[in-house]
């Protein structure tokens, strides 16, 4: 085995052959919806209603989409090394769970799930498959108006930083695949994993804004690069 350990980081673009927009493309995400209506506390303060509204529809889209090849490839490399004895951590920004239906294990969402509701009161998380309301009370403190997506806006701190700290600092190899690298912290893993001495590689459709900093860069669609990739790691 070539690699023991593999940290591979997802964004947005893994996600798009599946159906699901990404944020930053002229026709994505946040074209129609500004960022800080809908993606900061503050935002959400002032209008709660809308940023429900918001993640309602994008929870409600979950249904109508499937995990892609490089969803499964990427969990069948992940099963591949935990049987010869390896480990691959699998790091997403995205709040879907197309890589969990494509059959990877122990998926870190740095930013948080659509299907899970997070209580700002007492911080129960539980999940959450259906509309969200204002008016929904916490399941376990019962306050009302407290339930909010469980989603790490802009200002707040992601999830589970330290662990994934750690398998960087623990890996052979970094992979970050179909990520524009604008947005911090997860931008700045290929910065962490190369001054501690590792190799890093990225698969996107275009260069990201930190594309430069890798070693190797490869270009094309997620659907195409990642069994490739995934396939040569395997081959050993
Ligand atoms: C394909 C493809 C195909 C397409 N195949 N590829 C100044 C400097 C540095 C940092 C900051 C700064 N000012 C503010 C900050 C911090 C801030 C930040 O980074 N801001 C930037 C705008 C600069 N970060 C934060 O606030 C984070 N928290 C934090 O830093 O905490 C620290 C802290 C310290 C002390 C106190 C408190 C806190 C939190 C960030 C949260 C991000 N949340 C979002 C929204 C989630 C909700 C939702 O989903 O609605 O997460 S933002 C949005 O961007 C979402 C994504 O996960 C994230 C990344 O986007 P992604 O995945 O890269 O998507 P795109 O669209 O940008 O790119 C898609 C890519 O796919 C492209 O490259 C395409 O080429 C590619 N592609 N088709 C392969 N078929």
């Amino acid at each position: 085995m070539k690699y023991k350990k593999i940290v591979v980081l997802t964004g947005a673009g893994v996600s798009a052959e599946s159906g699901i927009e990404t944020f930053r493309a002229a026709d994505g995400l946040w074209e129609n919806h500004p960022i800080d209506q809908v993606a900061t506390p503050q935002g959400y303060a002032r209008d709660p209603e809308l940023v429900h509204r918001f993640y309602n529809q994008r929870r409600a889209g979950l249904k109508t989409v499937e995990p892609n090849p490089a969803h499964i490839a990427l969990a069948r490399l992940q099963e591949d090394m935990a049987a010869k004895g390896g480990t691959l951590t699998l790091v997403t920004q995205n709040v879907d769970d197309l890589h969990e239906r494509g059959g990877a294990k122990d998926v870190i969402h740095m930013h948080g799930e659509l299907r899970s509701m997070l209580c700002g009161a007492c911080e129960h998380r539980w999940p959450h498959t259906e509309d969200a309301s204002p008016e929904m009370a916490c399941p376990d403190c019962d306050t009302e108006g407290a339930p909010r997506p469980d989603i790490v806006w802009f200002g707040e701190m992601p999830y589970h930083m330290d662990s994934i700290k750690r398998a960087l600092a623990d890996c052979a190899l970094f992979v970050s695949i179909g990520t524009s690298g604008a947005v911090y912290p997860a931008a700045g893993f290929v910065q962490m994993a190369r001054q501690m001495g590792k190799e890093t590689l990225e698969l996107n459709l275009e260069p990201s804004q930190g594309s430069h900093l890798f070693g190797q860069s490869r270009l094309g669609p997620a659907s195409q690069l990642v069994p490739e990739w995934a396939q040569s790691v395997i081959a050993g």
